[in-house]
């Protein structure tokens, strides 16, 4: 049985995961009309797996007889600007996600919470993933300069998870 903070805690982090889909799709979007389809694609698939990070909170907050509250979602920006500008922002955006999840961890270790202790290590894991991916796609666009496309044209590989 998960303690009301707990549950309180997991109910706001479905929030930042579902927040974080929303986001993605934005960029997503924005990447549309500035004729980059590999980058859409790529913040495509990013906004899928976050939907799929919300959802496995929300199965283990139901498996664990909690009950679910979904809290609103803010309207994301529609501008972004250059391509450094937007993978800039998806490292920030998860450098927040990582921090918020390591918070999660700590209230889990303080309520001697096992159960959300282990659920929680596959999400600190994700989160290296997810910082390295968001890192490694900004230097290469540094990097890129008007060879931008070619990197856009790479990016628009990416399989959906
Ligand atoms: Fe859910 O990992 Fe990104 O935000």
């Amino acid at each position: 049985m998960l303690s009301k903070s707990m549950q309180k805690a997991l109910n706001g982090q479905i929030q930042k995961e579902f927040a974080s889909s929303y986001l993605y799709l934005a960029m997503a979007a924005y990447c549309e009309t500035k004729n980059l389809p590999g980058m859409a694609t790529w913040l495509k698939v990013q906004a899928q797996e976050e939907w799929g990070h919300g959802m496995k909170i929300y199965e283990f907050v139901n498996d664990r007889g909690g009950t679910v509250t979904l809290q609103a979602i803010e309207q994301p920006p529609a501008e972004f600007g250059s391509p450094v500008d937007i993978f800039k922002g998806v490292l920030e955006h998860e450098q927040k996600i990582t921090a918020a999840i390591n918070d999660l961890y700590a209230q889990a270790v303080k309520e001697n919470d096992y159960a959300t202790q282990i659920m929680l290590q596959w999400f600190i894991t994700e989160q290296v993933e997810e910082e390295k991916n968001a890192s490694d796609i900004l230097e290469l666009l540094k990097m890129a300069g008007e060879h931008v496309i070619v990197l856009d044209h790479r990016l628009g590989k990416r399989g959906a998870a």
